[in-house]
């Protein structure tokens, strides 16, 4: 019996209380910064896209107070510089973790080492960083070098399909932010595929930032550059949705078996709409579902486990061909 009371009242006391899911979830190697939820910042790149909308909005919906967290959230702005001073505010709070989907790779160093000689894990997730894998805890995120080369496998496919495989082929690229992983992943792998092809040529390599707004501007530009291409491989959707309009305006064809092959990468549900119009050929698959990967990382922390260095996400390629059913079900 009295064992019975004092496992019931050791049960009882301590921050393992404030967890609703996880009662048995408890520090491991880190010092207990304070009584209840666990608390973690968030710091995000920006509002630039709908993939980063569905990923904030993901994170919000994980990191709940029911759930056992006090998530402090911290809009990027799309500025690195906001995003590393972040960093340092989020330190001095004693965060018990921070999660950074960082803007650019570089200039991470600082900040990460302050973090870890401060004991607080941080999780990168999304985008990489330059610095050393020592200074930060895990990374989880997509393959982006594969989502490039995928695209290209999209190219080739469509491209034989019309028996146009050795064709010369002029291409225009929309790239995303400049250091940014998912703009140099992306980029790497398109142009690893490019290079298979001798007839193949590169017309226009120009930066967008992932918005759907530069997105048009910078498609404006290039038309009036060039008035003769054969593809458009945008890095994400929502420059393609820009530079669709841009096209559209200038009276450009573009999609299956139009004048311009249309390929981006996120694949939202409004790129399956395009899809559906055969207005664009494919889409690589970005999953921006990351937060309850981030969760699992922080339970296994929180019970005294080891976490895996580098998670990648599952991804999808989808084209016009297997778009049916899908619209309705697409969260985001
Ligand atoms: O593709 C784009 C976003 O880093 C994977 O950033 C992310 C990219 C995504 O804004 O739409």
């Amino acid at each position: 019996m009295l064992c019975l009371v004092l496992v019931f009242l050791l049960a009882s006391c301590g921050r393992e209380t404030g967890i609703v899911t996880n009662p048995t979830l408890k520090r491991a190697d880190y010092e207990k910064k304070e009584e209840g939820n666990i608390s973690v910042g968030f710091i995000q790149t920006g509002k630039e896209s709908d993939w980063r909308d569905a990923n904030t909005n993901n994170f919000l919906n994980v990191f709940t107070e029911s759930m056992g967290f006090r998530l402090v959230y911290v809009d990027g702005n799309s500025d690195p510089k906001r995003q590393i001073k972040a960093m340092y505010d989020l330190i001095a709070q004693k965060m018990d973790y921070i999660i950074l989907d960082p803007i650019v790779e570089d200039g991470w160093e600082d900040a990460l080492r302050t973090a870890k000689e401060e004991g607080i894990p941080v999780i990168i997730s999304d985008r990489e960083v330059s610095a050393d894998p020592s200074l930060y805890t895990c990374w989880i995120g997509s393959d982006f070098e594969k989502e490039g080369e995928s695209a290209i496998q999209c190219l080739e496919d469509y491209l034989e399909e019309r028996d146009r495989l050795d064709d010369p082929l002029k291409i225009v690229i929309l790239e995303g932010t400049e250091g940014a992983t998912a703009a140099i992943g992306r980029t790497k792998g398109i142009e690893k595929g490019i290079a298979r092809h001798k007839k193949w040529e590169v017309v226009a390599k120009k930066c967008g930032n992932f918005t759907q707004g530069e997105g048009k501007q910078v498609m404006e530009k290039i038309l009036e550059e060039h008035d003769d291409f054969d593809v458009l491989i945008s890095e994400n959707d929502n420059m393609m949705f820009g530079a669709m309009d841009a096209m559209d305006d200038a009276g450009v064809s573009f999609g299956v078996d139009k004048d311009v092959i249309t390929i981006s990468f996120d694949a939202l549900r409004e790129a399956f709409k395009e899809m559906t119009a055969k207005r664009l050929i494919a889409t690589i698959e970005c999953n921006p579902l990351l937060a309850s990967t981030a969760k699992q990382v922080i339970d296994k922390l929180e019970s005294g486990q080891k976490v895996k260095k580098k998670t990648y996400t599952e991804e999808s390629v989808f084209t016009y061909k297997n778009v049916a059913g899908v619209v309705p079900s697409r969260p985001y």
